[in-house]
């Protein structure tokens, strides 16, 4: 695993509810670099981003979409950041921030492997498929839509092209629940792996997990990692605008971030959607750090529990 570099991605322009803007300060507050250092992965800091004074001017094609310039703007800035970061052999942890905050931080990590001729692998944690396009989403809000994009799906202009689309088989959806109609009939014509809460009721983490990281390896694949707050379920992370009941429990999404840590495949993560104004004294915004430390390597044992069996 390459040393982390921390950028901090105040993006709120992806959805209505005030308070995004806020994630990275929270997961700082939260005690972020202590836990890195304290796990021997001492994090380069880069601070937070910030947009340029002038953005685009364009009229979309869809008049229910919200904020497209500045999600434009974030898309260019965070793509930029997250290539040059992989280019220094650095992981790149964007701290979110919104979700479309991820059409940049994946185009980044797809044009840094397309540059080495390596694949891209895209792991998204979600309650959500995130697989409209700006033209198919209803409720104008873009956080919905960067699977689409690295896909390579139609209907995103004036976003510049995808710089290498990811085949669908390189995509895994994992503790999806929440489905649009539009995503379902597009979704029907991707071969994406969809690991949904039902798949993972039945068959547990583990398995479908490890057959796509073992995929990973075997193509000697990059992996981004993107875990949007809602994967988990509201009872134990409140502190996102879009809760789905349902969702997976403390355990579930520690094994998850222990499974990518032992394969020491990931390249790049997103920790998108995290609003603090909506949290209760720092519980979410702490819950997410404990999953990077499992990310990172904290684990509650480092020689193999013994059984008595
Ligand atoms: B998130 C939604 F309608 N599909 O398009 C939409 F259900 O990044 C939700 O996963 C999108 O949180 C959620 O607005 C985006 C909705
Ligand atoms: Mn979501
Ligand atoms: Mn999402
Ligand atoms: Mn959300």
């Amino acid at each position: 695993m390459n040393p982390p570099t921390i950028i901090g991605a105040p993006v709120d322009s992806g959805q209505r509810q005030p308070g995004c803007l806020m994630g990275p300060a929270a997961y700082r507050v939260a005690g972020l670099h202590q836990m890195l250092s304290d796990l021997g992965h001492p994090a380069q800091e880069r601070g937070d981003l910030a947009l340029p004074e002038t953005l685009p001017a364009c009229a979309p094609r869809n008049p229910a979409l919200d904020q497209l310039p500045a999600t434009l703007g974030w898309t260019a800035l965070i793509r930029e950041k997250v290539e040059a970061e992989l280019g220094r052999g650095r992981l790149p942890i964007i701290l979110g921030g919104d979700h479309a905050l991820a059409l940049g931080s994946v185009a980044g990590a797809a044009a840094h492997a397309a540059a080495l001729g390596r694949p891209l692998f895209l792991l998204w944690l979600d309650a959500h498929s995130d697989f409209h396009t700006p033209e198919s989403t209803q409720s104008g809000n873009l956080h919905g839509t960067p699977v689409a994009y690295a896909a390579g799906r139609d209907g995103f202009a004036p976003f510049p092209p995808f710089p290498a689309p990811i085949p669908p088989e390189r995509i895994c959806l994992f503790g999806i629940r929440s489905v649009d109609p539009a995503e379902r009939l597009a979704l029907a014509e991707y071969d994406i792996a969809i690991t949904d809460m039902r798949a993972l009721d039945e068959q547990g983490i583990a398995a479908p997990l490890r057959a796509f990281l073992d995929r990973v390896r075997v193509a000697n694949g990059m992996l981004h990692v993107s875990l949007d707050v809602d994967f988990l379920d509201p009872t134990i992370a409140p502190a996102v605008g879009t809760t789905v009941p349902g969702g997976a429990t403390v355990r579930e999404a520690h094994l998850v971030c222990e499974m990518i840590h032992e394969t020491g495949l990931m390249t790049s993560l997103d920790l998108v959607e995290l609003n603090p104004a909506l949290d209760e004294r720092s519980r979410t915004a702490r819950l997410m750090i404990d999953l990077l430390g499992s990310l990172m390597g904290r684990k509650v044992f480092d020689r193999p529990t013994r059984s008595f069996t």
